[in-house]
């Protein structure tokens, strides 16, 4: 096998991890000796052992003098776990080929100097842009503290998000609703506004086997959610965060807080100057609540309000090969608009394909 071939396995079983590493990245590492593989592992679960460290526990022999692929820079703190470049070290391995940087400040540069200084070599930036690709929001979420926020929405070719009448179960397959489901499993959290929770009273959860839930966040200015919706109804076995613009003084607005806390629902108040919800300051807010992605699934006002505030960093769109027509049938970006074309939010597209009857496009929203 080819160093390009060892480093396409450890990317593979970084990927095991998907979903369940959040807020740490995704990592794989595979050790090879005399051309052959004698460890390889990937880290399972934030809290747990790393990628480097679970390939060591996997040796079927000395790794003395053998070759460590691994995704990411290997850390060299002591966090939830001590730090691997001490165990590269201790098991004398002679080479280390990383994939990414870290830019945790923590080790941003300094695993692979220890490792240098220790006499290891070391060849970092190798398949770098396809390491990269594992850890878009672990690479945000350290470096900003607050959520990578992925935009998702299904349209007909007509561009239509609901019929006239508000209708939208369904737009799209169940091959590409299986994958949106596993899409809330692989982020922490899926953020929808009040207008879909009172048209739709959705779970927003995950209904597969083995994958987890998001915790869900609810965009709600005057706090209007129902105490019988469904998801305030299940707030004591999937965590609710619903965010509100009132002032908390209000009589009424402190009786629903309350009786949503009795529910277990958490709030916040994260008001602007003219009375909405303040999604940056929501976005800083929630980042501290360790939650590092978040899979918007707004309706156009909150999808125009997310793109107007700057946050969101992709956007995931499924086409179904359907028509509605209608003028004023829904689109998933609402608001005012622009008045000309060279005005609009420039996207670079990274991904098209077919998923059953449907096409998936994925954009990353450019920096401005
Ligand atoms: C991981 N898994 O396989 C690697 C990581 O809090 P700790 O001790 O788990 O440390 C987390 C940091 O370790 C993380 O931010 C990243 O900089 C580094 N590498 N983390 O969770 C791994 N290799
Ligand atoms: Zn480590």
């Amino acid at each position: 096998m080819t160093d390009q071939e060892y480093m396409l396995r450890a990317i593979q079983l970084a990927k095991k991890g998907e979903g369940w590493t959040n807020p740490n990245p995704m990592v794989g590492a595979v050790i090879v000796k005399d051309g052959r593989i004698i460890g390889e592992g990937y880290h399972k679960k934030c809290g747990e052992l790393h990628a480097e460290r679970n390939a060591i526990a996997s040796l079927t022999e000395s790794a003395e003098g053998a070759t460590i692929y691994v995704t990411l820079e290997p850390c060299c703190h002591y966090g939830k776990t001590p730090p691997c470049t001490e165990a590269i070290i201790e098991q004398k391995i002679k080479k280390v080929v990383i994939g990414s940087r870290d830019p945790n400040p923590k080790v941003a540069g300094k695993g692979a100097q220890i490792l240098r200084e220790s006499g290891i070599t070391v060849v970092q930036d190798f398949m770098r842009e396809e390491c990269d690709r594992l850890n878009p929001v672990f690479f945000h979420y350290i470096t900003t503290k607050t959520p990578y926020v992925v935009m998702k929405y299904a349209m007909t070719l007509d561009g239509k998000i609901a019929t006239k009448t508000g209708a939208s179960k369904w737009i799209t397959g169940e091959p590409a609703r299986q994958e949106v489901q596993h899409m809330r499993h692989r982020y922490m959290g899926i953020m929808a506004g009040i207008g879909t929770v009172l048209a739709d009273d959705p779970m927003l959860n995950v209904r597969v086997e083995g994958w987890k839930s998001p915790v869900r966040i609810v965009c709600d200015s005057s706090l209007r959610i129902p105490i019988d919706s469904q998801i305030v109804r299940s707030a004591k076995e999937y965590r609710t965060i619903v965010a509100y613009a009132g002032r908390e003084e209000n009589e009424e607005i402190t009786e629903k807080i309350e009786r949503l806390h009795a529910k277990g629902v958490d709030t916040v108040c994260c008001p602007d100057e003219k009375g909405q919800i303040d999604l940056k300051k929501l976005m800083t807010y929630l980042g501290n609540e360790g939650i590092d992605s978040i899979l918007l699934e707004g309706g156009g006002t909150l999808n125009d309000s997310a793109l107007r505030a700057g946050i969101v960093k992709e956007v995931h769109c499924f086409i179904a090969p359907k028509l509605f027509g209608g003028k004023n049938s829904k689109t998933p970006v609402q608001g005012i608009g622009i008045g000309l074309p060279s005005e609009a939010l420039k996207l670079k597209c990274t991904d098209i394909c077919r998923i059953g009857e449907d096409i998936r496009i994925i954009c990353q929203v450019c920096e401005k």
